[in-house]
């Protein structure tokens, strides 16, 4: 009950900038007329719902390399959320199949254990779920559920060493300090293979872009599971369990689940798939960052089209527009690399002859050679990848 308190609270500062709030009860997930809104410890996000808090970048961010932490954005699943955390009391526990619990502080996983900081993109497996067509339910995101950030942490193998994991060990969980606001909903606790967590790059992280995490987005510790879509990336980590069986929750096995064997997680809405699996690895993909949709450039004077372009860690190596509705191809220039979990920025000049209403198509390639569909759907909206249109003018 204090947790909705001081929700409530956080949130009528939050919306106090902005036009009438929604009603206390209202968690429609369904918002498609996105507001502007200036919650606490951030700047101006696009607000999807207000409890629990989703919040979208402006895509206007994603000309940087680093999507700045005061407008990365916010996706939490249950409500009960904590208005600040003391790391005076914080303990990250490590429990379950182990030879020593811990109970760990910040100061001691910053001390005990040596640092690791790695560039990764995090990308909610939602984000631009409002672009399929048919329409599918779920927070109407478009491009802006997406950052890329340099995290800064320990290896969770590093951390499972020092609690002496025992051989039978399956999957490890995680859990974080939300709660749900009633009992009805599952509490939000996340797996991987007992392999995945200690493959020595899933780490968790106490700094973002050499600071600490924003409260909205975490704070004070996040699991960063590189190349893996943003559902693993537990916030405010407070619980990892080691089991020897495998883990059954309803965040695993009933949520986040995905056509089973299809690389962009792609069924039918006629035939929809019957085996799921939990989703994973993401999938390649681009998007334009500028000119913006429907923006206005200057006929017969080359304009910088600028885009990124990600997947889960195999590396783009291709980018290609099309200004022919996709009948002919031309190679976009792929800006250096800052990482293989990085996204990989692009600049393609187009040069409009003359004034009137241009479309552009982008697509992606990886070094596994995967590519992006003309078209992609499936029921929950995840994985987006096909490929991306910009409809602008040219005066
Ligand atoms: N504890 C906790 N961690 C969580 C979630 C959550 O609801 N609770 N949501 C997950 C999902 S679905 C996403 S997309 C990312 C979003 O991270 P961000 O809020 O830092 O952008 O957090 C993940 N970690
Ligand atoms: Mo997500």
């Amino acid at each position: 009950m204090k947790c909705i308190l001081i929700f409530v609270l956080i949130f009528a500062v939050f919306l106090s900038c902005n036009t009438p709030s929604t009603s206390p009860d209202v968690n429609t997930e369904d918002t498609s007329a996105n507001r502007w809104v200036k919650p606490t410890g951030k700047d101006s996000l696009l607000l999807l719902t207000d409890r629990p808090p989703n919040l979208e970048t402006p895509l206007k961010y994603f000309r940087l390399d680093y999507t700045p932490n005061n407008v990365f954005f916010v996706r939490w699943h249950l409500a009960g959320l904590p208005d600040s955390v003391s790391l005076d009391t914080f303990r990250l526990r490590i429990k379950g199949n182990v030879n020593k619990e811990l109970a760990l502080s910040v100061n001691d996983l910053k001390t005990k254990f040596e640092p690791v900081t790695i560039t990764a993109v995090c990308q909610c497996s939602g984000n631009s779920r409002s672009f399929f067509d048919p329409r599918v339910p779920g927070g109407q995101w478009k491009n802006g559920a997406l950052g890329n950030a340099k995290w800064t942490g320990v290896k969770l193998k590093d951390i499972l060493t020092y609690a002496g994991v025992k051989g039978d060990s399956k999957e490890v969980s995680f859990n974080g300090l939300d709660k749900p606001p009633l009992q009805t909903t599952p509490d939000f606790v996340k797996s991987l293979s007992y392999d995945h967590a200690n493959d020595g790059e899933v780490m968790v992280a106490y700094e973002m872009n050499g600071e600490p995490l924003p409260l909205l987005n975490g704070y004070p510790l996040k699991l960063v599971v590189p190349g893996w879509f943003a559902t693993y990336w537990v916030g405010m980590l407070s619980d990892i369990e080691v089991h020897t069986k495998p883990f059954e929750g309803f965040w695993m096995k009933k949520a986040y689940l995905v056509p089973k064997g299809e690389p962009n997680g792609a069924e039918h809405p006629d035939s929809l798939a019957k085996d799921l699996v939990p989703i994973s690895v993401m999938n390649v993909r681009s998007l334009f960052v500028a000119p913006e949709p429907n923006e206005v450039v200057k006929a017969g004077v080359p304009t910088d089209v600028q885009g990124l372009a990600l997947d889960g860690g195999f590396g783009i190596t291709k980018v290609e527009l099309s200004a022919d509705s996709g009948k002919t191809w031309q190679p976009a220039k792929l800006d250096p690399e800052l990482g293989k979990y990085s996204w990989r920025r692009w600049h393609y000049t187009f040069t409009p002859p003359e004034k009137g209403a241009y479309v552009l198509l982008v697509k992606a390639t990886n070094a596994k050679g995967q590519t992006q569909p003309a078209h992609q759907w499936n029921r929950s909206g995840y994985m987006h990848n096909e490929v991306e249109t910009l409809p602008f003018k040219a005066e």
